[in-house]
């Protein structure tokens, strides 16, 4: 008999992945456009990850990609005739959207939904609301096919309840478990949710003054009362508007929790001291590891995505943090991980991956997963197909090899034989998966 734990679902890396420069306020996005990306190397870093942290105890889920380009998308905008004609055509009429339609971000999964476990919800399932991600075209038009995604996954509506995305408005601005986290001492005991937002749309509350605040306190609160938490145990907070402008454009960019431990920046909130106050008075014992600005700038975090990490509990109570080889590279971060580790506190280890594609976009281990706290009954409910095992490892790896490209670029995206290659991988996969017929290809087209 297994108990309750977190589940990582990792995002599959699609075979369209490329540098757009699609993200406005995500530095490394728009720093790294029209580089030359490798599809097949940030899928098998990806896959390297999950496989670790399945040896490692941890139970590991996968996530499909979705289908690119988006054709159903250029067909709402009124391109109409063969998909190789409407490819070429908006290509070459408008590459910059084009592009963004042919965006592989579904692998960042902590972007997917918003997660709450079924000890916190009303009715007692697992709930789910999938992200409109209302702040980017490449990521708003992801939500349908999110949804689908999860419903073949989670499919027992006993124990899973999935909502559809919010309001695709800028008040509703939702861009899910990135700015999200739970507190807890088990992960089948009720938690504290804190949901971390960036900007209130209504009223004349604090802004960002450079770049978006992608994450909207309306749209924290629509999701807290759609999953029945209760207030109690539940904390809204606002990021600092200062260090979205230095390029923190979600919550998991300056602080990651698990358990009964924050580790974040000095400069993670607005108001930093009044909401780790109202967090350690509902969750008695939490413990917050702050890290000072002398030590870590905010600058520093963001280069070496410090804090996008995963913090990962371990049989004797303590934890692992999940980071970056770029934290390696940032010689003030890499000294602050040698004193954290040897400190005594709760995080004795750290873990070091390549995730070298993915970190171009601004993507760091925590945004490739989305976490879910299921009791051992729902872990049994999840479909079993998608859980990495040696098995599944191989086959995907396999899978990657023989149909991912090595070498993308922008210009390259416009090639019809892409969208058959991608097609053709991804029918494959979703019997590999045994996910049933979820993609718009599969569906005569509709995205419906
Ligand atoms: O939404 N990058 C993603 C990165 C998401 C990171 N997720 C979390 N922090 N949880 C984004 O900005 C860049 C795509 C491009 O430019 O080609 C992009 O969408």
């Amino acid at each position: 008999m297994h108990g309750a734990c977190e589940a990582n679902f990792d995002g599959l890396v699609g075979p369209t992945h490329h540098y757009g420069g699609h993200s406005f306020g995500n530095v490394a996005s728009t720093g790294n456009a029209a580089s030359v990306a490798n599809p097949r190397a940030a899928a098998l870093q990806g896959l390297a990850k999950m496989k670790a942290l399945a040896d490692l105890g941890y139970r590991q889920g996968v996530l499909p990609p979705q289908e690119r380009p988006a054709l159903w998308v250029l067909r709402d905008l009124g391109y109409a005739g063969t998909d190789e004609e409407i490819i070429r055509l908006c290509a070459n009429t408008h590459p910059a959207y084009f592009a963004g339609l042919c965006s592989a971000s579904s692998m960042w999964t902590a972007n997917a939904a918003t997660v709450s476990p079924s000890a916190d919800t009303g009715d007692g399932r697992v709930h789910f609301s999938v992200a409109n991600l209302n702040n980017k075209l490449h990521r708003a038009i992801e939500a349908s096919q999110t949804r689908r995604s999860l419903q073949a996954i989670f499919r027992d509506e006993r124990h899973f309840a999935i909502h559809a995305a919010l309001p695709q408005h800028p008040a509703f601005g939702d861009e899910g478990a990135a700015n999200h986290t739970r507190f807890c001492r088990d992960y089948d005991e009720p938690g504290v949710e804190f949901f971390v937002y960036g900007a209130r749309y209504w009223g004349d509350g604090r802004k960002p003054a450079r770049f978006p605040a992608r994450q909207t306190q309306e749209a924290s609160e629509a999701i807290a009362r759609r999953h029945g938490l209760d207030p109690a145990r539940t904390v809204f907070a606002q990021q600092h508007p200062d260090v979205i402008d230095a390029g923190v454009f979600h919550n998991d960019v300056i602080a990651v929790g698990n358990l009964d431990v924050l580790f974040c920046h000095e400069q993670a909130f607005l108001d930093q001291e009044a909401v780790c106050a109202e967090l350690a008075s509902k969750q008695p014992g939490l413990r917050v590891i702050t890290v000072p600005a002398g030590a870590v700038s905010v600058t520093d975090a963001v280069r070496s995505y410090l804090f996008n990490s995963q913090l990962l509990a371990k049989a004797d109570g303590r934890q692992r943090l999940v980071v970056p080889e770029e934290c390696r590279n940032t010689p003030a971060v890499w000294a602050y991980l040698q004193e954290l580790q040897q400190g005594g506190g709760p995080i004795d280890e750290v873990l070091v991956f390549d995730l070298k594609q993915s970190m171009q976009n601004g993507g760091g281990p925590a945004c490739l997963r989305l976490r879910v706290a299921l009791n051992a009954i729902e872990q049994d409910a999840v479909n079993p197909a998608v859980w990495m095992n040696d098995v599944l490892y191989e086959r995907l790896t396999h899978w990657v090899t023989r149909h991912y490209r090595d070498r993308l670029h922008v210009n390259d995206l416009a090639d019809p034989q892409l969208l058959s290659e991608v097609r053709t991988a991804l029918d494959e996969l979703t019997q590999l998966l045994e996910l049933g017929s979820i993609y718009p290809f599969q569906r005569s087209g509709s995205d419906a």
